[in-house]
């Protein structure tokens, strides 16, 4: 059973790259970015209470994510999957705290840590095409910018927790897709 992290800072290719390790990996994907863009489509409480932070670049509280994913997590049976791939979740040290209990109440435990690192104009610019092509709310300068400041602020320090843990593994996050997944995978294989 091989279960990761992807972490990186807004717009650093989590998404991206998690669809090509699910691919390789088998491995069973959530992302709390997604799930809560399905509760705004669906227009639930959940949705309507997520977009006020979402749209203006906040993270949502952590007791709301920390309950979605106990529930995300028993609703898929993960402890008797292959694997899992997090994405988009610990976004703060509370979360990870959380991650790690929720995962020892089931028997299992987080793997490795792959840090995508990119540099921050660049981030803007992949953020800035994407709401170009997407239309996502949050996809625009002023958002963003607000998204990478929390960044620095609540979810980088994760890095030196997971550092401290032997768990992280620094990737070049700049390059083209799938040189990256080559490096994530050499990475993963070598665990
Ligand atoms: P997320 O959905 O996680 O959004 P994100 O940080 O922007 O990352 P994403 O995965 O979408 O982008 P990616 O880097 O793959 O979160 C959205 C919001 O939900 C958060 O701001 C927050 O409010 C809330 N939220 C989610 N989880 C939460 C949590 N745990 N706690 C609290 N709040 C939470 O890709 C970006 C773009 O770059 C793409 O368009 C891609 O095509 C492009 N790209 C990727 N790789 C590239 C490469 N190598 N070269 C060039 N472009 C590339």
């Amino acid at each position: 059973m091989l279960n990761i992290v992807i972490f990186g800072a807004p717009g650093s290719g989590k998404g991206t790259q998690s669809d090509k390790i699910i691919e390789h990996y088998k491995l069973f994907h959530i992302s709390t970015g997604d799930v809560l863009r399905d509760n705004i489509r669906r227009g639930t409480e959940l949705g309507k209470t997520a977009k006020g932070y979402i749209d203006q670049g906040q993270l949502v509280p952590d007791e709301l994510i920390i309950d979605i994913l106990a529930q995300v997590l028993d609703e898929n049976k993960v402890n008797a999957r292959e694997g899992v791939i997090f994405d988009g979740f610990p976004r703060t040290i509370p979360q990870a705290e959380a991650l790690e209990q929720l995962l020892a109440d089931r028997g299992t435990k987080i793997d490795a840590v792959v840090g995508l690192e990119v540099p921050e104009e660049e981030l803007i610019k992949r953020i800035l095409l994407r709401g170009q092509m997407s239309g996502r709310a949050d996809d625009n300068e002023e958002t963003a910018r607000k998204r990478l400041e929390v960044y620095h602020n609540q979810t980088s320090p994760l890095k030196a927790y997971y550092e401290q843990q032997g768990k992280y593994r620094a990737i070049n996050g700049l390059g083209s897709i799938d040189g990256i997944f080559e490096s994530i995978s050499e990475t993963l294989d070598s665990l």
